[in-house]
């Protein structure tokens, strides 16, 4: 990819950030029904300087597939109406109790566990709202909210939390391991992918790659996440670090060491990208979003 064509990618990918930022803005400023401090927290988290990765991707592979960024965004807001509410739950201390998110105290910290519950709760089910009332036609919809309660539910990003749990101060095999970043993070990329093609009007050949190339970046992005977990910076991070052995948890490079965990990462790259060739030329912005975050720091 020549150099012109990398910066207008940046260029396009921070214009799209702030046309999500500023959808989720808009999402999140409700009626006085709600309460003020619960729309206080809901916000605290929501708009928290998170990187965005999941609606980004939706926005992308909706790119790749023809599509106008705008027929999309509802999908995308509500990705990541899932994801911050799965990290809000996450950090309450009945789960991973943790301190810091996105650079900022935890909404438990900030707001009360009990308001942390409900901002998580509040997000979850306004993620299905949005998608019934934005996305058309009708049965459009209908398909965005089973593809995305699926991989938010028992079997996927919800199971995944659960055996995660479960494995703390337990010796994983690096098959349960995979199994886990599968449901955990990976179910999340590939719900995300396969939506932006869905909502682009793609074929079934095409939204099936999309959501395996998901699939694989979010398995490589989990592997990278864990090395960062080991090198990384809290204040790159914006989040705790160590916590993953501190907890007893397994995790890729205590498996397999770091070479060969950045080697498995680089692979499930290169496979991801196996499934981006159908898509040619228009899938470069997607390719060059994955191309920085493979040399993410945080
Ligand atoms: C509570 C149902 C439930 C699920 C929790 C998201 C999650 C599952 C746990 C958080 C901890 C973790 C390591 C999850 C794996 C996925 C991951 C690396 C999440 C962080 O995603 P980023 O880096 O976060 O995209 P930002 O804040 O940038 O959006």
């Amino acid at each position: 990819m020549a150099l012109g064509s990398l910066e207008t990618n940046l260029i396009n990918m921070q214009a799209l950030r702030q046309r999500i930022d500023d959808r989720l803005a808009e999402h999140v400023r409700y009626s006085p029904g709600c309460p003020r401090r619960l729309q206080e927290a809901i916000q605290y988290c929501l708009l928290a300087p998170g990187k965005r990765l999941r609606p980004l991707m939706v926005l992308l592979a909706h790119q790749a597939c023809g599509g106008r960024p705008s027929d999309a965004l509802g999908v995308a807001c509500a990705v990541e109406m899932i994801h911050t509410y799965s990290l809000v739950h996450d950090d309450l201390p009945a789960m991973d109790d943790d301190d810091l998110r996105r650079g900022r105290p935890t909404c438990h910290i900030q707001f009360g566990e009990s308001t942390a519950i409900l901002v998580g709760d509040a997000l979850l089910t306004q993620a299905f709202e949005v998608l019934a009332t934005e996305v058309r036609p009708a049965g459009t919809a209908v398909r965005c909210i089973q593809v995305l309660a699926t991989a938010a539910g028992a079997c996927h990003l919800i199971g995944g939390q659960a055996a995660d749990l479960a494995a703390e101060n337990r010796q994983l095999t690096i098959e349960d391991l995979e199994s886990i970043h599968v449901r955990k993070t990976a179910a999340l990329f590939s719900a995300a992918a396969y939506l932006g093609g869905l909502t682009a009007s793609a074929d079934a050949v095409r939204t099936a790659h999309l959501s395996e190339f998901g699939r694989l970046f979010g398995l490589s992005f989990q592997i990278i996440d864990d090395l960062l977990d080991v090198h990384g910076q809290e204040t790159h991070m914006g989040k705790v670090v160590g916590k993953d052995q501190g907890r007893g948890k397994s995790t890729y490079p205590q498996l397999v060491g770091d070479r060969n965990s950045r080697e498995q990462s680089q692979h499930l790259i290169d496979q991801a990208f196996g499934h981006l060739e159908v898509f040619g030329p228009a899938a470069d912005p997607l390719r060059d979003f994955v191309t920085r975050l493979v040399d993410r720091k945080h």
